[in-house]
């Protein structure tokens, strides 16, 4: 008894706290690239800030949920608190008919339901309003979800590219994703911008993503779908629009051929090695079924999130996938040092 009463107390003091400290994770706007960074892998950021018209509906529903949960579990302790304090002798209780107690549950039965059906209403109007914005795309990518990686395609009339684990978006601008998968069941989710959607083999889903300023933003697939799921990560970046094209136009040009004698025979190697999966546009690597390795120098990370993209890990996750994540559907490339020299060297002039 007097623990019960210690913990209600406990959580009663400590709720202010943790509501002040919330309040002010979410005043504070990241704006140097350093602090977004900071920003895109704060967990549970995305209960404190939508950066998009498709979140903020979401992120007040989350808001309203919690905020009915947690009155619901303080008018319960409250009663049950009373309850206790005013405990009738156990022959008494047939009092309970007599002073109409009974009451009391009645209308708290109608009040339930009244609540419930107000949030599922509320629900199903975020749900629609989240849907189809009435708006037309300004841009309309396709997102393909492999076990363990993310596929973004761009494809715009004859040119198209693909590039891996990284969504690059003008900010401003309402983007349609489509999704699709390759194996399994995933979801694609960018809780900062939008609600969750799964990708399901054989159809294409819809999802608007919309940034309202530029920024970096995580993404996760939510969607349980084997052992490196917790490793299918991916980011959105939200750029001006003269980045954005900026980037486009270099995503859009092939892989330069190597000029020294050793990024030559690191791109001979490449071809026997890794072509079968991987495509380099501008080399006769035209494998389909892992990243498109034409511009990897340009991206962030490596891996769908697993680790920073420097010259050492991109090395080491040649030779050592299997270490870094276990499972994954590339193998542990055995490279003698002048191989892995060689193929370091054709790799740098991937940018
Ligand atoms: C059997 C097919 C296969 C072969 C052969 C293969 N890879 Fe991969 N590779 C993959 C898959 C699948 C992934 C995605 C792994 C993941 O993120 O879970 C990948 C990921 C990568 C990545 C990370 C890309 C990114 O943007 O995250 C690099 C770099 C890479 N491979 C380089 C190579 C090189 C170099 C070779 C040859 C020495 C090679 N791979 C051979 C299947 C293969
Ligand atoms: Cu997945």
């Amino acid at each position: 008894m007097r623990r019960v009463l210690l913990s209600v107390v406990q959580v009663g003091a400590l709720l202010p706290a943790a509501l002040y400290h919330l309040g002010a994770l979410a005043a504070e706007a990241p704006s140097r690239e350093a602090d977004l960074l900071a920003a895109a892998s704060t967990p549970l950021a995305y209960f404190l800030r939508s950066r998009g018209p498709a979140a903020q509906p979401v992120l007040y529903l989350g808001w309203t949920l919690a905020t009915i949960c947690a009155l619901v579990c303080v008018i319960i302790a409250g009663m049950l608190l009373i309850g206790m304090f005013r405990r009738r002798k156990p022959q008494d209780a047939r009092a309970l008919v007599s002073e109409g107690g009974v009451r009391l549950v009645y209308v708290g039965s109608v009040l339930s339901t009244i609540a419930l059906f107000g949030i599922a209403v509320y629900m199903l109007s975020v749900l629609a309003e989240v849907a189809d914005p009435s708006k037309t795309p300004g841009l309309t990518v396709t997102v393909t979800a492999y076990d363990w990686w993310w596929k973004v395609d761009y494809v715009d009339g004859e040119s198209r590219f693909s590039t891996a684990n990284e969504l690059h978006i003008p900010s401003g601008v309402p983007v349609l994703v489509l999704l699709k998968s390759a194996d399994v069941i995933h979801a694609f989710w960018v809780p900062e911008l939008a609600g969750k959607t799964q990708t399901i083999p054989g159809t294409a889903n819809r999802q608007w993503i919309h940034a309202d300023h530029p920024g970096i933003f995580r993404g996760q697939c939510t969607q349980y779908c084997g052992v490196q799921h917790a490793h299918m990560a991916f980011e959105v970046y939200a750029q001006t629009q003269a980045d954005y094209d900026r980037w486009y136009t270099a995503q859009m040009g092939a892989a330069p051929a190597p000029s020294t004698a050793q990024a030559i025979r690191g791109r001979k190697l490449f071809a026997e090695r890794c072509a079968g999966c991987h495509t380099v546009r501008g080399s006769k690597a035209s494998g389909v079924q892992a990243p498109d390795l034409t511009h990897v120098l340009s991206r962030r990370l490596l891996a769908a999130g697993s680790v920073v993209n420097t010259p050492e890990n991109l090395i080491d996750w040649i030779e050592h996938a299997q270490e870094i994540k276990p499972g994954t559907l590339m193998s542990d490339m055995q490279l003698s040092p002048a191989e892995a020299g060689d193929l370091s060297a054709y790799l740098a002039t991937l940018k």
